[in-house]
């Protein structure tokens, strides 16, 4: 049995901000543009969210919802500093490191000796250094695979520890809400909720025949799933090569006009995952992906630097579309990425290049 440490810092560029000045300690507090802009914020501090202010909402919205709210702009050179000295603690628990992004990172301590050998307390070990030698506050979550390890780092957030022991999984999971799942957004929250699946104890009783009818092939990851089952490794040696995200439809898309209808969402996703591992000054490229009735599949690629906005989607999937003026199952956009010439913690990368679990080798299990 593996012994999988997820850690993330809390509301972190809030907190690196408090951290560099005090005086904001205590008050609500946002990162991002100014009010009077388009922009969006980055991350609100804990005090801030009482409000309803949280990550990706325009700094206008926030301040309407609390026009107490100190907005600061991001100082990206700032956390990737601390983001750094992070990784440095993390590096004496454990040699299989996973960063996920700035703030984020999946240890495999399964042989480490550290502790007595004990993850929770390498858990317990790595938040007290983190907060006495950086003054940050980190979420820990212990646990036997990278699935339940993330689940649990968000259980008892900010400032939580929480160990789901393998003795404890079964009864875990059967009252967890399956839009824990990593992947499963509203989309699929919505179709499952259809189905009168709430938790991974429901899905867990739904025969697979009948899962596949609404989820395709994405139904098999699922079940696996919630039974808290992720074979997926630490992966150390990774570096992304592209951010991308996807949506199978539960009916088929006929027209073009519908296809376009789909695209604001998946820009929205894509997008905050482009930002939360900074890899928008990596983007060299956009594409978009249509995968039709019959399981054929294209894409489109072209060229890109900066940041692209919802138009340039939008074109590329017109163009797409021309190609076969055929119905889709499947919509996927995203972005390719340039080499980092030396890897930080946010270039390094994830196993699974998709957020769709069915590249996951999760089959395995079978
Ligand atoms: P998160 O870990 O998702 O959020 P957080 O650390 O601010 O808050 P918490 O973990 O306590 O819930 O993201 C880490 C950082 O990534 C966040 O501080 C700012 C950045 N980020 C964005 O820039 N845009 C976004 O949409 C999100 C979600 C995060
Ligand atoms: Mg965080």
């Amino acid at each position: 049995m593996r012994k999988i440490i997820h850690v993330d810092l809390d509301c972190f560029y809030a907190a690196v901000e408090e951290k560099y000045n005090p005086s904001l300690r205590g008050k609500p507090l946002g990162v991002g543009g100014p009010a009077d802009s388009r922009s969006v914020l980055c991350t609100a501090n804990y005090e801030a969210r009482k409000f309803g202010v949280r990550a990706a909402i325009p700094s206008s919205r926030a301040v309407r919802l609390c026009p107490d709210l100190i907005l600061i702009p991001p100082h990206f050179d700032l956390y990737k500093a601390e983001s750094k000295k992070v990784r440095a603690i993390l590096n004496d628990y454990s040699d299989q490191i996973e960063p996920l992004s700035l703030d984020e990172a999946y240890l495999d301590v399964t042989n480490s000796k550290l502790c007595s050998g004990s993850a929770t307390l390498i858990g317990h070990e790595i938040k007290s250094r983190v907060k006495h030698e950086l003054d940050l506050s980190i979420s820990v979550g212990v646990a036997p695979n990278k699935f339940l390890a993330k689940v649990a780092s968000d259980w008892r957030k900010p400032n939580g520890l929480f160990t789901i022991a393998p003795r404890q999984v079964d009864d875990f999971v059967k009252q967890l809400p399956v839009e824990k799942i990593f992947g499963v957004g509203k989309v699929t929250a919505t179709q499952l909720h259809r189905l009168g699946i709430k938790t991974c104890g429901d899905l867990q009783l739904m025969p697979l025949a009948k899962l596949q009818q609404q989820l395709g092939s994405r139904a098999i990851d699922l079940k696996e799933l919630s039974f808290g089952r992720d074979l997926r490794p630490v992966e150390t040696q990774w570096e992304r090569k592209s951010v991308s995200v996807e949506e199978t439809f539960a009916i088929d898309i006929k027209t073009l006009a519908f296809a376009q209808k789909k695209i604001p969402e998946l820009f929205t996703d894509w997008q905050e995952r482009m930002m939360k591992g900074d890899y928008f000054s990596r983007l060299k490229g956009i594409q978009v992906k249509l995968k039709y009735s019959n399981f054929e599949q294209t894409t489109l690629e072209q060229s890109f630097v900066g940041k692209p906005t919802l138009d340039n989607f939008s074109e590329l999937l017109e163009k797409a579309w021309a190609r076969r003026q055929s119905s889709i199952r499947l919509l996927g956009i995203g972005g390719k990425l340039k080499c980092s010439q030396n890897s930080t913690p946010s270039t390094k990368s994830l196993n699974n290049d998709h957020l769709q679990l069915s590249l996951l080798p999760l089959q395995a299990f079978l």
